[in-house]
């Protein structure tokens, strides 16, 4: 039979078919570091074999990820470059991410403005206010495997709590004993909700730019949707984008067409990939 991985405890993983769910070890040959909370698996007695991924993140350890939502907020101060290497982390791994602005309560016209015209062409945006238990707009976008990402003190935490209630509630207790018993690794466990499920972690806090060192520099330019229109205005194919002469995302941003930010963003990412790659 096939079903989902939804957790993992040491050598145990609960499996999920058909809304039920069962309690395996993985057979003999399959070794326990190989198989992730969003695997799917084929089972009998035992798990008998991973099938093929469509991606895996390693902190925190999840597979399969279909949707990330990056959460910002007014206070603290949102860190765009951040935002932006886990949007170009997202596209890589074939991840769709969600731009998810918490804290409406004390976001000004200004911020939200701002915001939204710098990503309008990159993401689908959302504004919420986990403190007013507004949270509908993110829930109805849960589908398939979906986690929480974004800077510490934005809210990731509140939001999910608020998403996943009381079953959340339970598990912050559980943790909380065993971790006075004895020191233990993070937990990840996908919880069934609205058309998918969410992950109770909240821990991608920061991205390690290591994650995208197989990519081509040249190729970076590709995974952002709002310079994809332009590039061919480019001169040459292999543009660094830092001529105006020969430039096409140059023109454009001398339009308005492109956002400064991404672009400066853009560069720094490049050149930390570059000297990483050194
Ligand atoms: N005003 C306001 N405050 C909020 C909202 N959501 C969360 N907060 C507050 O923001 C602070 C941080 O919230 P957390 O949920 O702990 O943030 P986090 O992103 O999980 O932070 P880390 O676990 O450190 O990564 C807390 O004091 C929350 O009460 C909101 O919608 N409005
Ligand atoms: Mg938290
Ligand atoms: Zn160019």
């Amino acid at each position: 039979m096939k079903g989902l991985v939804i957790k993992k405890n040491a050598n145990l993983f609960s499996v999920e078919v058909n809304g039920e769910v069962k309690d395996l070890l993985p057979r003999g040959t399959l070794k326990k570091d190989g198989i992730y909370v969003g695997d799917v698996v084929e089972f009998n007695e035992t798990i008998e074999k991973v099938y093929a991924r469509k991606n895996l993140m390693i902190r925190p350890p999840m597979a399969n990820l279909d949707k990330i939502f990056i959460v910002i907020s007014p206070s603290p101060q949102p860190d765009l470059l951040l935002v932006d290497k886990m949007i170009l982390c997202c596209f890589v791994k074939g991840i769709t991410p969600i731009l998810v602005i918490n804290k409406e309560d004390i976001s000004s016209q200004e911020f939200l403005k701002n915001i939204k015209k710098i990503y309008k062409n990159v993401a689908k945006i959302i504004v919420c206010s986990a403190k007013k238990q507004d949270v509908e707009k993110i829930k109805s976008q849960i589908k398939g495997i979906c986690a929480f990402a974004g800077q510490s003190a934005v809210g990731k935490s509140s939001l999910i709590n608020e998403l996943l209630g009381e079953r959340k509630a339970q598990i912050g207790d559980l943790s909380k004993k065993i971790e006075r018993g004895k020191q233990t690794t993070r937990m990840v466990s996908l919880f069934s909700l609205g058309q998918g499920y969410l992950a109770d972690t909240a821990g991608f806090s920061s991205l390690d730019v290591n994650m995208l060192i197989d990519i081509q520099l040249r190729e970076v330019d590709k995974y952002y949707p709002d310079f994809l229109p332009y590039l061919s205005e480019c001169k040459y194919r292999s543009c660094n984008h830092k001529n105006p002469k020969e430039c096409g995302l140059l023109k454009n941003l001398d339009l308005g067409n492109i956002s400064e930010l991404r672009y400066k963003n853009y560069l720094k990412i490049i050149d930390s990939l570059a000297q990483k790659k050194r």
